[in-house]
């Protein structure tokens, strides 16, 4: 999901930084962005992976309505993220659902913040997809476990045998310097 993206990055003007920075940090960290950056106690940058690609920058006159669109792994990141903003205080501008009119698996939530910027969480992932790749993680899960298990026991056994070799070369050894030691040194 956080590949190469369309867009590098993106500012929003808002009128109050710190309600802005705080209702942000809340919505965002729903879809797993975090702050990643802070200039001068007036702009936020957030992101993923070290990369932030949306900012907010304190302005007293903020641009009009803006839309902009937060992709999110999977449905109930779209939930949370709705959900979140509410408690905010946000007013809803389209619960989560599928939106067929965009394409079948559409999954999107709406809100405004706290400037009255539409900002939207979307998934598009098929929910069959997004099911059947969490099975299948499973499965494999549960075969690395197996294996795991298996191999366990060989690997100890496998390493006693080496131990006792181990043991008996260095009792071997402590035979032959016992022997020398014994024997009187050799007159010239
Ligand atoms: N209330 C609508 C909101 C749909 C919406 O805002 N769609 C976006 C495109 S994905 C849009 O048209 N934005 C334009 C804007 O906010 O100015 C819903 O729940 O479906």
């Amino acid at each position: 999901m956080r590949g190469m993206t369309m867009i590098d990055h993106i500012i929003l003007r808002v009128r109050d930084y710190k309600t802005s920075r705080d209702f942000y940090d809340a919505v965002l960290a729903t879809l797993g962005y975090q702050r990643l950056m802070e200039f001068e106690g007036t702009q936020a940058g957030y992101g993923a992976d070290g990369k932030p690609y949306f900012w907010i920058g304190e302005d007293a006159n903020p641009h009009p309505r803006t839309h902009i669109a937060f992709a999110a792994a999977d449905r109930a990141a779209v939930d949370a993220f709705h959900q979140t903003a509410l408690n905010f205080g946000a007013k809803s501008d389209g619960a989560p659902g599928v939106r067929e009119n965009y394409h079948p698996s559409y999954y999107a939530a709406f809100v405004f913040d706290p400037d009255g910027h539409n900002i939207e969480a979307v998934c598009h992932t098929p929910e069959g997809a997004v099911k059947g790749a969490a099975g299948k993680a499973k499965a494999v899960a549960k075969k690395a476990t197996k294996a795991a298990a298996k191999a366990a026991p060989r690997a100890t056994a496998a390493a006693q045998k080496l131990a006792g070799k181990a043991k008996a070369t260095a009792k071997k050894a402590a035979g032959k310097a016992k022997a020398v030691a014994k024997k009187p040194a050799r007159r010239r």
